[in-house]
């Protein structure tokens, strides 16, 4: 397995000396938002990680190894290049072997942040049940991966692109801690709201670090989900984004997208269909993200 591993000099010595460390995807780079603005974001995203006083490890596939933490150079590459592969749980394998570029999901990243012995992760969205997965059964792998893998995930919830009763459903059935940050109402991204209350809610890194340990110290496998809600001042109403999403999901229908492309598709859709408001928004909570991340991760590093 490890010879399949690259960790960046910068982490591998953080993670020896017990500092804390967050990883960090790369679809969201390559496949979930524009040039340039998602190059900006991943640098952005990094310098509050270490401004709140951990070390960034961004991941990707990259000469047949799983890389943890990227060089600025390798981060403007997987955000402008068009080779760039879209890589959950099923296509690892394929372009390691065939020594492919790869942007890896949530799932992905999880489990190489797992193999590195990395312990906390910020995103912005995570996958989960599509509307009409009773159908389509379009389920994420990032489900059944925070089922099995011990990484806490930072997300700012469930974009409404997804069936978010549906997803909670399925993160109970597979014993996953759904925290809210802060609020007691589950966020939908965009939205500090999503109209279902949250399984759990914790105020402070502190706390969410005492799960942590109590859960994988018990030999409790798997993800916790930390919801952590956009800031007030860059939410956008569930309500006007309903109308978008509506139309993503029928030019979804009609073009026959299918598989790894659904979630890509919707979310450029939506992003060329509403506009500079969504991308500040998507920039503005990710950083939040990643001060949150970073905030339990010293805090479970303690
Ligand atoms: N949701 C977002 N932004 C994203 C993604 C999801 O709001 O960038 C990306 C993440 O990388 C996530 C992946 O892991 O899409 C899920 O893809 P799929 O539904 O094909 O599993
Ligand atoms: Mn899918």
């Amino acid at each position: 397995m490890n010879s399949y591993l690259h960790i960046h000099p910068e982490v591998q010595e953080a993670l020896l000396a017990g500092r804390p460390v967050v990883a960090l995807e790369s679809t969201i780079i390559s496949h979930g938002m524009p040039y340039p603005q998602n190059v900006e974001t991943a640098i952005a995203v990094e310098e509050v990680i270490r401004e709140g006083g951990a070390i960034p490890a961004t991941i990707a596939l990259m000469d047949g190894k799983c890389m943890v933490g990227l060089s600025g150079e390798q981060l403007g590459y997987f955000g402008n290049a068009k080779n760039v592969w879209k890589v959950s749980l099923r296509d690892m394998p394929y372009v390691i072997s065939k020594k492919l570029y790869g942007a890896t999901t949530v799932a992905a990243t999880m489990r190489i942040a797992s193999m590195a012995g990395i312990r906390v992760f910020v995103t912005g969205g995570i996958g989960g049940v599509h509307r009409g997965a009773e159908t389509s059964m379009d389920i994420s792998a990032d489900l059944t991966e925070m089922a099995q893998t011990p990484v806490a995930v930072v997300s700012a919830g469930v974009k409404s692109i997804l069936d978010i009763g549906l997803t909670l459903e399925y993160l109970e059935t597979m014993g996953i801690p759904v925290v809210t940050y802060g609020q007691a109402e589950f966020p939908s991204f965009y939205s500090r709201k999503s109209g279902y209350t949250s399984p759990l809610e914790m105020d402070s890194p502190e706390e969410i670090a005492a799960l942590l340990q109590a859960k994988w110290q018990m030999g409790l496998n798997g993800a916790v989900l930390v919801a952590n809600p956009v800031p007030a001042e860059q939410e956008i109403g569930a309500s006007a984004m309903e109308v978008h999403i509506q139309q993503a999901l029928t030019a979804a229908a009609s073009q026959h997208v299918r598989g790894k492309e659904v979630t890509p598709f919707l979310l450029k859709y939506i992003a060329e269909h509403t506009g500079g408001e969504s991308l500040e928004a998507n920039i503005a909570l990710i950083k939040h993200n990643a001060k949150v991340g970073a905030a339990i991760a010293v805090a479970y590093s303690k």
